[in-house]
């Protein structure tokens, strides 16, 4: 609870979404939209604070997680991207299904409870020659969840299968898919998605992707791709999208912003926004959202320090170990360029901030507290 001589001392026209947001009223567009235009960073921090710690106490969760990236050849050219190469290059690659069981085997007895599969879209591979992989990987190591594939690659996959949506995510389940990475949703506003990702599956086909899934019982994250040139009514627009998605499955577990990273891509120019706007993301997020129970900062691309500092913004979840498994953010310039956390170092950097560290399987059930 807030104290009222705080919530009196708000700035007049910032005092009465503070009151609905401490009550649990939803806030509106225009309200998120005001949220993101005041400098009461302080503020948005308490408010924020207030709303993680109704849903999620001082918990602040984490998981044993790899990744495996099986190619970073793709047939769209995001001018964000700095992972994608084409197919030739030296740097380019397709990882064989044999290469990927290795990666899979190389943490036979670790801990590790989750596998995360994502990657460009290559043009030769289906969701047959994906589902086998996955099955595979079942078959090989049953305890571990698998969460594959953003919205973007499965469209692909399904649609050069010649199926359904729902019969595409049908078969994938069937195949081992459990549940489905927030990436490719950028920004949804369709003006800017046009600047940044002119070629990509639009914003509609994301969000039905996500709809489709949850129908069947695949539950997904969802994320926004922020600090390039969108502006904070597109920022709304875009937690709006999600929010009246979430109100009719319920299927998001988490909503993970991914600052826009600079190096190595063909917007470089755009810069990164400071932490403060990082900040002033999280908590918005946080207080517009609030129909999902996870809000993440991913360390690999946010960085640490600013990740601890971000648990104070509404952030309940820091994401995985890792293990040195993912090059999305380390080719965009992220700080850490072999991105590795051990539980003590993760427990260290929560605790730090004054939460509690608490392990989580991917579904946010408590593996250990
Ligand atoms: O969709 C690519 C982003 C995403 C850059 O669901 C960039 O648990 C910033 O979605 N600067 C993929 N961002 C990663 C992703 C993700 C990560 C961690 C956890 C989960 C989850 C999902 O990475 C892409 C795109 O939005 N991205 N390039 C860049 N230069």
């Amino acid at each position: 609870m807030i104290p009222e001589a705080i919530l009196n001392s708000v700035p007049e026209d910032l005092r009465e979404i503070s009151q609905k947001i401490v009550k649990g009223e939803r806030i509106t567009t225009e309200e998120g939209i005001l949220l993101f235009k005041s400098n009461e960073i302080a503020l948005l921090g308490v408010l924020a604070s207030s709303v993680r710690n109704r849903i999620n106490g001082k918990k602040t969760f984490f998981n044993r997680n790899f990744h495996i990236e099986p190619t970073n050849i793709c047939i769209h050219n995001c001018k964000f991207c700095s992972y994608r190469k084409p197919a030739g290059s030296p740097d380019s690659w397709d990882h064989t299904p044999e290469k990927i069981m290795e990666i899979v085997r190389s943490f036979d007895n670790k801990p590790v409870t989750e596998v995360h599969i994502v990657g460009g879209v290559h043009p030769e591979h289906d969701l047959h020659y994906y589902g086998n992989i996955l099955k595979q990987i079942k078959e090989y190591r049953p305890d571990l969840h698998i969460k594959a594939f953003t919205a973007i690659e499965l469209d692909y996959m399904i649609h050069k299968a010649g199926v359904s949506i729902p019969e595409g995510l049908r078969l994938l389940k069937e195949y081992g898919l459990q549940s489905i990475p927030g990436g490719g949703a950028e920004i949804f506003d369709e003006e800017i998605r046009k600047e940044i990702c002119d070629d990509k599956s639009t914003s509609k086909l994301w969000l039905r992707i996500h709809e489709e899934a949850h129908k069947a019982g695949i539950p997904s994250n969802a994320t926004i791709l922020y600090g390039h040139i969108e502006t904070y009514e597109h920022r709304i627009d875009h937690l709006n999208r999600l929010r009246d998605l979430q109100d009719r499955t319920g299927g998001f577990n988490a909503f993970i912003p991914l600052k826009f990273r600079m190096e190595n891509n063909t917007m470089s120019e755009t810069g990164e926004v400071s932490i403060i706007e990082d900040m002033k993301n999280y908590a918005v997020s946080r207080l517009f959202l609030d129909n999902i129970p996870h809000l993440k900062a991913y360390w690999p691309a946010l960085g640490k320090e600013s990740t601890q500092l971000s648990l104070s913004f509404g952030v309940d979840d820091v994401d995985g170990t890792i293990d040195d498994t993912t090059k999305i953010y380390s080719m965009a310039g992220a700080e850490d360029q072999r991105p590795v956390m051990g539980i003590a170092e993760i427990s260290k950097l929560i605790c730090g901030a004054g939460m509690i560290p608490v392990e989580r399987d991917t579904l946010y059930n408590t593996v250990k507290e």
